[in-house]
């Protein structure tokens, strides 16, 4: 049987939040690492250009406003980044309507 996409990505998106909660720290520091391509320990708006959603946060994730984004702040963009998304699906439906006939 198939399960609704709509609830798939629900419960995909719910339990990478919680997911996300743990491993945020580790997978981000390492794919900062990967994207800080002059290895300042800061990401540059050059090195996100490419990034899709991280420039449009940019600004917001950098709280101390020096233009770059430190390990912090680039967990910060992420989790903008992550609000966003959540917030542009459509409203959750509850449960499906049972329209089986027997
Ligand atoms: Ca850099
Ligand atoms: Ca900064």
């Amino acid at each position: 049987m198939k399960w609704p996409l709509l609830i798939l990505l629900a419960v995909a998106m719910a339990g990478a939040q919680f997911w996300a909660e743990g491993q945020a720290q580790s997978q981000a520091s390492a794919w900062f690492r990967k994207l800080d391509r002059n290895r300042d320990g800061y990401l540059q708006r050059e090195e996100v250009s490419r990034l899709r959603g991280i420039p449009e946060v940019f600004d917001e994730a950098d709280a101390n406003g020096d233009g770059k984004l430190d390990p912090e702040e680039f967990v910060r963009a992420e989790a903008i980044l992550q609000k966003a998304k959540l917030r542009s699906l459509p409203p959750q439906s509850k449960a499906p309507p049972r329209t089986e006939t027997r």
